[in-house]
């Protein structure tokens, strides 16, 4: 690793770029791999490679207990797992939903043919905001589909009052949310279902998975019928259904995930601390916060440019960043109203705030791949650069017309 003390050792400025490899913004946690490697040899020796085999049953009751909730189905993958659950509560024509997400979640519902209505979100949380749910709401709405945008609960009080009044579905997409609670729940219990993923890049993964959860008996025995093709017995098919199934391979790898959940928990923390630690000072940067009273898994760090203080933007620094070797992400950027086939539609009303949050956040590097060096070095990159940003702009300018900028105007 190479250190940047100077302006111009940024290798957007021709310096030697500080990592010699990619930092990813989340490189899988692996765990235990002996733990991992004895149970693909007994699945092997079972024979059992699929279909509700001993592990995705081990791992569905672990995860019940972990969550609180009464069933836990497990799946190929979150998509699926937000599919199985939009069909399983009978959700049709149009169903509210924040732009401000990973587009599988709009894209769940525009596969089934029902319409996704984008709400806004809540500028400081950036999670949906129930006062615009609650405007969006018309004849044709059949649901509310809440997303917990980095493991941060919705307000799932406002949203459970507003689903009640207008007698609603209310399902929550919990794809970051493993392990994380609201005022002291965890989450997995509230609304009518809520949906895990357990994608590689997640805190506990099963390599690719997820997992209907819910209080709701008929709700979570539709998912498991439906999940396996609608199989009620051998020979009887009582509904449509998919093949959603998680197989053996990957709930071993989901077992033994969640066996050091504890700690991937306590990495992502420590990485958190530091880069907040380290950030506090830089003027026009700000690292979105956690509520530490509360349960939380810090999968994801955040941070958030503010135009209007920062001299450098979000785009400029992650350009910065990636000439260095350090690829943070712009999740959730543009916001799904702005991808297709929601574009085209032409039917998202503005979203102001989704589209300020979706300008001004930069997913940062964590997992337990991530070291405190590499954050040191990430955070002394982003110092230098936020703050010798007019340097830097002007020297960019210089390098790319080979004039300075102000001879030029
Ligand atoms: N709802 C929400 C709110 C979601 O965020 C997601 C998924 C879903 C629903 C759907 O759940 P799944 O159907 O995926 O279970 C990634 C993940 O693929 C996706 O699961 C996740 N959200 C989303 C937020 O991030 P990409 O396209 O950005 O992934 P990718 O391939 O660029 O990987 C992310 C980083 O991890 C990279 O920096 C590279 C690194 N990486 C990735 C993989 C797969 C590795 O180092 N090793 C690996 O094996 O979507």
């Amino acid at each position: 690793m190479t250190h940047k003390i100077r302006l111009q050792d940024l290798a957007i400025l021709g310096g030697r770029p500080a990592f010699d490899g990619p930092l990813y913004v989340g490189r899988p946690n692996v765990g235990d791999r002996q733990r991992l490697l004895v149970r693909i040899n007994d699945l092997l020796d079972r024979r059992w490679l699929s279909n509700d085999g001993p592990y995705v049953q081990e791992l569905e009751q672990e995860l019940s207990r972990l969550v609180g909730v009464r069933h836990c189905v497990a799946v190929c993958n979150g998509t699926i797992a937000l599919q199985l659950a939009i069909r399983a509560a009978d959700l049709s024509d149009k169903v509210i939903v924040p732009s401000f997400t990973f587009v599988a979640t709009a894209h769940a519902l525009q596969w089934q043919g029902i319409t996704p209505v984008f709400a806004d979100i809540d500028a400081k949380t950036h999670n949906i905001d129930p006062g615009h749910v609650e405007a969006l709401i018309d004849d044709r709405t059949t649901g509310i589909l809440g997303v917990h945008v980095w493991g941060r609960p919705c307000d799932v009080d406002a949203l459970g009052d507003i689903a009640r009044r207008h007698r609603l579905p209310l399902l929550f997409d919990a794809a970051h949310a493993l392990g994380c609670s609201h005022e002291g729940r965890m989450v997995g219990g509230f609304g009518d279902a809520e949906v895990f993923s357990f994608h590689a890049t997640k805190t506990v993964n099963t390599f690719e998975g997820g997992a209907v959860a819910t209080n709701d008996d008929a709700l979570a025995a539709r998912v498991r019928a439906m999940r396996n093709f609608g199989f009620a017995g051998e020979d009887q098919v009582t509904s449509v259904g998919i093949n959603g199934k998680m197989s053996e391979v990957a709930a071993a790898m989901g077992l033994t995930s969640l066996e050091s959940m504890a700690e991937f928990i306590a990495i992502n923390h420590r990485n958190y601390a530091l880069y907040r630690r380290q950030l506090a000072d830089v003027p026009g940067v700000q690292l979105m916060g956690y509520d530490e009273s509360e349960h939380h898994n810090y999968q994801f760090v955040v941070l958030e440019i503010d135009a209007a203080t920062s001299d450098l933007s979000r785009d400029e620094l992650r350009d910065v960043l990636r000439a260095e070797g350090v690829l943070a992400r712009r999740y959730f950027y543009p916001g799904c109203h702005h991808l297709e086939p929601y574009r085209s539609s032409g039917t998202a009303a503005p979203l102001e705030n989704t589209d300020a949050v979706a300008a001004r956040v930069l997913s940062l590097p964590t997992g337990t791949a991530v070291r405190p060096e590499d954050i040191d070095e990430v955070c002394r990159i982003i110092r230098l650069a936020v703050g010798g940003a007019r340097d830097l702009r002007a020297r960019l300018f210089e390098a790319r017309f080979g004039a300075p900028r102000a001879s030029r105007q």
